[in-house]
C-alpha cells in the first residue's frame, strides 16, 4: 500500500513548526493581561485547551477553552480566539458571528478566504500546514507552535524533540488493546488530541483524563495488554500504581508536543495493523458543515 496522506503530513511537521514558530514570535495580537475565550471543535478544541492553560500560567491573563458549540455567549472577554484548519465548520463560523461588533475576534485557520475570515476581525491563516487527511495532525501541531511561540516560548527544542522521534522506529505500542493518555496543565489538551487520533485514524478504545482524575475510577481499566500513557511529568506514585495493575506505563522526556506526535504515528500503525484507511476515517470528513436549522 502507498504511504497515506497522514504518514507523509506527519513527517512533514519539523519544517511546519519552524515556520509556524516563526510567525508566532512576531505576535498574535492577543494583548498580555487581555481576558481570552479560545474556541474550536475536534482537534482545534484541545489545541484551545492546550493553548489557554499555557497561557494562563504564563501570567497572559484568564484563559478559557471551549467547544465551539458550549462557549458561553454572553460573557465579556476580551478577546475570542477560533482554531480551525477548515475555516468552514459551523458551531464556529456560527460563534464567530455571535460575538462579532461586541467583542474583537482571531481565527486560526488553513485556507485562506474560508467562511470564517469573512466573519473574524483577524486572521492567521496556515496554508502550508493544512491537509489533505480528513485525521488532522500536522495543521494542529503547527497552531500550537504558533501559540507557544507567541507566548515567548523558544521551540528549538521542541522540534529537536520531534525530529528524534520522526527518526525512531514506532515500536510495539499499535499492538496494545487500549490506551488510555494522561495530562497535567496544558497537556491534558494533548492527552485529548491523542486519544481522538487513535478513535478517528484506528477505531482504537482509547480515554484521556487529567492525570490526577485517573486514580477516581478510570484506573480500573487497566491491566495487562492495556497501557496508560503521560505526556509530561507524571504525578508521585502513579508509574508504580499502574504497573500494579499490569498494564503498561508510556511516559517520555520529550517535549509532550513531540510525544503526541509519536502518538500520531502509534494511530497510523495501529490502522495498518487493523486493515483500515488513516486518511478515509468511519464517519468523519474533513469538517462538519451542518444545514441550516
Ligand atoms: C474540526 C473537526 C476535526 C475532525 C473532524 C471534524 O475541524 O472536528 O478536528 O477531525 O474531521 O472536524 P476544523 O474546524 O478544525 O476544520
Amino acid at each position: 500500500m502507498s504511504e497515506s496522506f497522514v504518514a507523509a503530513e506527519i513527517a512533514s511537521q519539523p519544517a511546519c513548526w519552524r515556520r509556524a514558530a516563526e510567525i508566532g514570535a512576531a505576535g498574535l495580537g492577543v494583548g498580555a493581561g487581555e481576558s481570552v475565550a479560545v474556541v474550536g471543535c475536534g482537534t482545534s478544541w484541545f489545541m484551545a485547551m492546550a493553548y489557554a492553560a499555557l497561557r494562563e500560567a504564563a501570567g497572559h491573563g484568564r484563559t478559557d477553552a471551549f467547544a465551539a458549540s458550549e462557549t458561553p455567549t454572553g460573557r465579556d472577554y476580551d478577546r475570542v480566539v477560533a482554531i480551525t484548519r477548515s475555516g468552514t465548520t459551523t458551531e464556529v463560523v456560527d460563534l464567530l458571528r455571535a460575538f462579532a461588533d461586541r467583542v474583537p475576534t482571531t481565527v486560526i485557520t488553513g485556507v485562506a478566504g474560508s467562511p470564517v475570515t469573512a466573519v473574524a476581525d483577524a486572521a492567521v491563516v496556515l496554508e502550508f500546514a493544512d491537509e489533505r487527511s480528513v485525521v488532522q495532525t500536522r495543521f494542529a501541531t503547527s497552531t500550537l507552535a504558533l501559540l507557544r511561540a507567541s507566548l515567548g516560548e523558544d521551540l528549538t527544542a521542541a522540534v529537536a524533540d520531534l525530529e528524534a522521534v520522526l527518526a525512531r522506529p514506532v515500536g510495539d505500542l499499535a499492538s496494545v488493546e487500549q490506551i488510555t493518555f494522561l495530562g497535567r496543565g496544558w497537556t491534558v489538551g494533548l492527552a485529548n488530541e491523542a486519544a481522538l487520533k487513535l478513535r478517528e485514524a484506528a477505531g482504537a478504545w482509547t480515554e484521556a483524563y487529567p492525570a490526577m482524575e485517573y486514580r477516581h475510577g478510570p484506573i480500573s481499566i487497566a491491566q495487562p495488554g492495556r497501557a496508560t500513557w503521560m505526556f509530561g511529568a507524571a504525578p508521585e506514585g502513579l508509574a508504580d500504581e499502574v504497573a500494579a495493575t499490569g498494564a503498561r506505563f508510556v511516559a517520555g522526556d520529550a517535549d509532550p508536543m513531540a510525544q503526541l506526535v509519536l502518538a500520531q504515528r502509534v494511530a497510523v500503525a495501529m490502522a495498518a495493523a487493523r486493515g483500515l484507511d488513516p486518511d478515509n476515517p468511519r464517519s468523519l470528513s474533513r469538517s462538519v458543515i451542518l444545514a441550516d436549522a
